[in-house]
């Protein structure tokens, strides 16, 4: 009798961790409500730089790998071009980022060229891009909410 009541805890529990683990625990963070698609520009939490972003495919598509370019300039719209640029996204509401490691470099007239980004889950994605350059480091958060299907 004991074992079985154990056991049964057990099974309560892990089921629990497992669905926080895949659903996230607040409501908002529920695909059911994920606006799909995202800002494709913004400015960096300092103000000292925009940042745009094209991706290929676009819209992203949903655990495939896609391309993101995106250009730096300052807030008068020259050209960055010797940023360093970090590239990554998560999904806060499950505390994960990608399974990939995406890799950054430059390609010309402002724009940074991403590889092996993917997004795994459907869901709200953030995509952070860290601008290290003119001695000035700060960061663009764009949400994303992926993906569409048909
Ligand atoms: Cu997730």
């Amino acid at each position: 009798m004991r074992t079985t009541t154990t056991r049964w805890l057990v099974c309560v529990m892990l089921c629990v961790s497992a669905s926080a683990c895949g659903k996230g625990d607040d409501m908002d963070g529920d695909e059911d409500d994920t606006v799909l698609g995202g800002p494709y520009s913004g400015a960096t939490d300092g103000g000292s730089f925009r940042i745009e972003y094209e991706t290929d495919p676009s819209p992203i598509p949903l655990s495939e790998d896609f391309t993101m370019r995106t250009r730096v300039t300052d807030p008068d719209g020259r050209w960055i071009e010797d940023a360093e640029l970090v590239v990554l996204a998560d999904m806060p509401a499950h505390g994960h980022g990608m399974n990939t490691t995406p890799s950054t470099d430059y390609d010309r007239e402002g724009w940074y060229v991403t590889e092996g980004m993917l997004f795994h889950m459907p869901g709200d994605w953030r995509i952070i891009i860290d601008v290290n350059a003119e001695g000035v480091v700060e960061t663009s958060t764009l949400p994303y909410g992926c993906c569409f299907t048909d």
